[in-house]
């Protein structure tokens, strides 16, 4: 019988036969030129719509960014994903006093002036108005069934890494998104009931730009600034 080379094992775990895409080099080339075409034309949107769209999508997009690597695989994030009107108002109300606070008291002049060109402020009307809020927590331990804490390793990058898989995958899904950092953000794992073993990392309005949404005229470093080939 003919011998299968399906798997092999590696200190008695199975090790699945890896099939690759086997592009060819114009293939490749185009593939990235493309992608690399849609990746640009990504924005930071701060003035939402309200339309909404079917669950479904937000669902593949949390199975998308779950896909993405982490340490050992523990998979260290939760994503929750707000569509009640309730809850987002409280949402909104807490983050902009957390924001009034900040951009009055916390950042430091230079902050303010580095900003400007943004044009935020403490306002936050999207956290209402986006038709879905998708709130990242990270997991920096698990708590097993006898209570025994276990770290996870590399947390920050892991979910770090989950969050650009998912903003990638909002954009492809042809929806916008904000990468909002509401500081301190402690008040989402209360709003969210989360258990105790659970970080607030990132809040993410998804939905579509409003008609009149405008970005800032900003520009991406040239290539000899961020790559250096030795
Ligand atoms: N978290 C604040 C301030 C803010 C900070 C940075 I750095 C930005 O790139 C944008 C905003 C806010 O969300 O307004």
């Amino acid at each position: 019988m003919k011998q299968t080379d399906d798997f092999i094992l590696i200190n008695g775990f199975k090790h699945l036969k890896y099939g690759d895409q086997k592009l060819s080099e114009e293939e490749m080339l185009e593939k990235s030129e493309k992608y690399l075409e849609k990746i640009l034309k990504r924005r930071s949107i701060r003035d939402f719509s309200n339309k909404s769209f079917p669950i479904e999508i937000i669902e593949n997009l949390i199975k998308t960014a779950s896909a993405a690597p982490s340490g050992a695989n523990k998979q260290p994030w939760t994503f929750c994903v707000v569509k009640s009107a309730d809850i987002k108002k409280k949402i909104r109300e807490a983050a902009e006093e957390e924001e009034r606070k900040s951009y009055s008291e916390r950042m430091s002049e230079a902050w303010l002036k580095d900003l400007k060109h943004l044009g935020t402020d403490a306002e936050k009307p999207f956290l209402e108005i986006a038709p879905y809020l998708i709130i990242v927590f990270k997991r920096p331990y698990e708590i097993d069934e006898k209570g025994i804490k276990h770290q996870n390793y590399y947390v920050n990058e892991s979910v770090g890494l989950a969050c650009g898989f998912l903003i990638s995958a909002i954009h492809n899904a042809g929806l916008v998104t904000l990468t909002h950092t509401p500081s301190p953000m402690r008040f989402l794992e209360k709003i969210l009931n989360r258990p105790e073993n659970e970080r607030a990392f990132l809040l993410l309005p998804v939905g579509f730009a409003s008609d009149k949404a405008y970005v800032p005229n900003i520009e991406k470093k040239n290539i000899d600034e961020f790559m250096k080939i030795y």
